[in-house]
């Protein structure tokens, strides 16, 4: 199918079945004709952050939903991990086999201590927390997951970042052996992602390390994943093996694939379409509400989140920044 058809299907009337595999096939387009890709210019920062702090107790309402839970059997088998193949199925039945230790994290870039850490020395002496937070994905659908981790900026904070350090930037493991998927060119491997240094030092943003009260399967991103509940999945990057301070804003892997499609804040916005199909509503997986046919539900500006996290983005043009 050529990339001009792919961008000219109607969206109102295919599920999210259709659409998880037009995201696909846009990528097997790309890749026969990377000519195609519709950004090319430089792309200019985005207005600094500003200054804000959010209350102990506003940060603790986000914490925890008392919604409906995702069966852990449906969170644990219909997961996005292009490493290990783009089906729904594919992370299940393919990462069993990913050896999660030793698993080792680089840290480096505009820091007073950087240094490369075994995952007990990243994590020592800090208390795992519980989160139960909603997940939506890009592609229409959500969940409800009890995740343990710790704040992502009580780890940051070990490294002593400097003034320069404006972003972070985050990879994941990309081992042809071990990862099936990485033979095929879904994405410019490895993944990588980044959050602005106020995003990663927001008390919602968790380093992960175990759902459901156990460590987290390899197909969920063991043994170390980012989760940022405001932002649309794929911004929760699996399987860290590297952090980096930056001073400019980083590539992020879905961003380089199709950065018409995919913005670096990716927050989770109503209001701003994908531009193949609608954000309005998503499809709840909760409870027995199976994957196609949940009812859908409206979706909420910053994933509902918005007390904890829409001061950040004051002043920002949401549909330029999307
Ligand atoms: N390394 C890596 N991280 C990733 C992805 C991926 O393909 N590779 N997929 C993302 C997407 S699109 C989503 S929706 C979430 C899914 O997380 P889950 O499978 O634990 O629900 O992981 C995100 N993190
Ligand atoms: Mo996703």
């Amino acid at each position: 199918m050529a990339l001009r058809d792919l961008l000219n299907i109607r969206s109102t009337d295919i599920t999210d079945e259709a659409v998880y595999r037009q995201r696909r096939d846009l990528i097997s387009a790309m890749a026969l004709a990377p000519a195609l890709t519709l950004a090319g210019c430089a792309e200019a920062e985005p207005p600094p952050a500003p200054k804000v702090t959010v209350t102990p107790a506003q940060a603790r309402a986000g914490f925890k939903t008392n919604e409906e839970l995702t069966r852990q059997a449906d969170a644990t088998s219909y997961n996005n991990f292009y490493e290990f193949g783009t089906g729904k199925a594919d992370p299940g039945n393919a990462a069993k086999t990913l050896r999660t230790s030793p698993w080792n994290v680089a840290v480096s870039g505009e820091c007073e201590k950087p240094g490369t850490l075994s995952l007990d020395d990243l994590l020592k002496g800090l208390a795992s927390e519980e989160r139960i937070y909603r997940l939506r994905c890009v592609e229409g659908w959500s969940m409800v997951i009890p995740w343990q981790g710790v704040p992502l900026a009580q780890v940051l904070k070990r490294f002593a970042p400097t003034s320069k350090a404006k972003y972070v930037a985050f990879t994941t493991l990309a081992d042809p052996v071990q990862m099936p998927g990485i033979r095929y060119r879904s994405i410019n491997w490895p993944y990588r992602e980044g959050l602005r240094m106020d995003e990663a030092m927001n008390p919602l943003t968790l380093l992960a390390t175990g759902m459901y009260g156990k460590p987290l399967p390899q197909q969920n991103g063991a043994p170390l994943r980012l989760v940022v509940p405001w932002k649309y999945g794929f911004k929760s990057i699996k399987s860290i093996v590297e952090i980096k301070f930056v001073e400019r804003m980083p590539e992020t892997a879905w961003h380089d694939l199709q950065p018409s499609e995919y913005g670096f804040f990716s927050n989770v916005n109503p209001a701003v379409d994908h531009p193949r199909w609608s954000q309005k509503t998503e499809r709840r997986i909760a409870g027995n509400a199976s994957k196609l046919f949940a009812e859908r539900i409206p979706t909420l500006p910053f994933n509902g989140y918005g007390e904890q996290v829409a001061s950040m983005y004051a002043g920002m043009d949401l549909k330029k920044w999307f």
